[in-house]
């Protein structure tokens, strides 16, 4: 049996949802509608659903442009604990999924495991972008793959490692490679060019007004709320600096700040170091070279410089403690 059909035998019979985190990006869109189709061969039909909204012009293009159909849940009144849940793009108690009624008997991701749980069937691989995950379901099992498909999963790709460049793996660029000529390259091309947004540079004005850097590491604030994907777009951008190694970005949000931290030294741990510099004061984590977090607003003082100090300070503690960890 593949594992698709294990997949398959455990969502037969009954209603299926599959549930992407809840701002979901490209990525997560992606392998949401490449499981659907994965689905729909074996005649199981599934609606996709998320909490929130698709906040990012990237994520609502490709809604429009591939036809892909994605309810908010709380269009959704009539779900029953019963109803089977596949999490895909993330994992059940993550902060940024909301759990919903139905039963989360699987999860599809490639990040790594914050709180652990248990599914009838788990696929969780630490590769560039989940849609490589479902894109290989496709060659595996012989699944006709249409256009639409072939491109979605491109650019969930192609989005998520940062055209191939950013946390890749093996896997990715086989499938990249496979689903090549099935997709239509020109369309993701000028997908991919107008990806920015005129607001984003309000946001990019900002971090580029109040960089500083330490060593060699940078320091950005953006001191209005701003969506999760521009933040973690500031932080690759500042990461571009010659100078500049790790990259921190936080932006204000309600009760708290939101951080974006992003690593091109392997001995430099993005998930671990916003893991340790956010303990007692809010939580982080996430993969080598790229994490989040948020801090409560209680954590750090209300004055912007003195704010911005003990941030680098606790950055910088936790580098420290990063750098000892490797050396043990
Ligand atoms: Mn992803």
């Amino acid at each position: 049996m593949t594992r698709l059909e294990q997949l398959v035998s455990v969502l037969r019979d009954g209603r299926v949802f599959i549930q992407t985190h809840n701002y979901p990006d490209p990525d997560a869109i992606a392998s949401a509608y490449g499981l659907q189709k994965l689905l729909q061969h074996y005649d199981i039909p599934a609606t996709i659903c998320y909490e929130g909204v698709t906040e990012r012009l990237s994520a609502v293009t490709m809604l429009q442009q591939f036809n892909i159909e994605i309810v908010q849940t709380c269009n959704i009144s009539d779900m029953q604990p019963e109803d089977k849940i596949v999490v895909v793009d993330a994992q059940k108690y993550n902060s940024n999924v909301t759990d919903l009624i139905g039963d989360e008997v699987a999860c599809i991701d490639h990040h790594p495991t914050i709180t652990a749980c248990t599914y009838r069937y788990k696929e969780i691989e630490q590769v560039g972008a989940c849609a490589s995950l479902i894109a290989r379901h496709f060659f595996e099992n012989a699944i006709p793959l249409d256009t639409d498909t072939a491109s979605a999963l491109v650019y969930g790709i192609k989005m998520d490692t940062a055209d191939l460049s950013r946390g890749v793996k093996q896997l990715d660029v086989d499938m990249y490679a496979k689903l090549f000529p099935f997709a239509d390259n020109d369309l993701l091309n000028r997908m991919k060019i107008n990806t920015m947004e005129f607001a984003d540079l309000k946001a990019y004005g900002s971090a580029i007004n109040n960089i500083s850097v330490f060593n060699n590491i940078g320091y950005a604030f953006i001191p209005f709320a701003c969506p999760d994907a521009l933040i973690a777009m500031i932080s690759d951008f500042i990461l571009a600096l010659d100078i500049i190694e790790f990259s921190v970005v936080y932006a204000v949000r309600e009760n708290g700040y939101k951080f974006s931290v992003r690593s091109e030294l392997p001995e430099l741990h993005a998930g671990k170091i916003i893991q340790y510099a956010l303990a007692g004061k809010g939580s982080g984590g996430g993969h080598p070279s790229m994490a989040g977090g948020f801090a409560a607003a209680s954590a750090f003082s209300d004055q912007a410089s003195t704010r911005g100090h003990e941030i680098r300070m606790a950055f910088e503690k936790a580098v420290r403690q990063c750098r000892e960890e490797q050396k043990a």
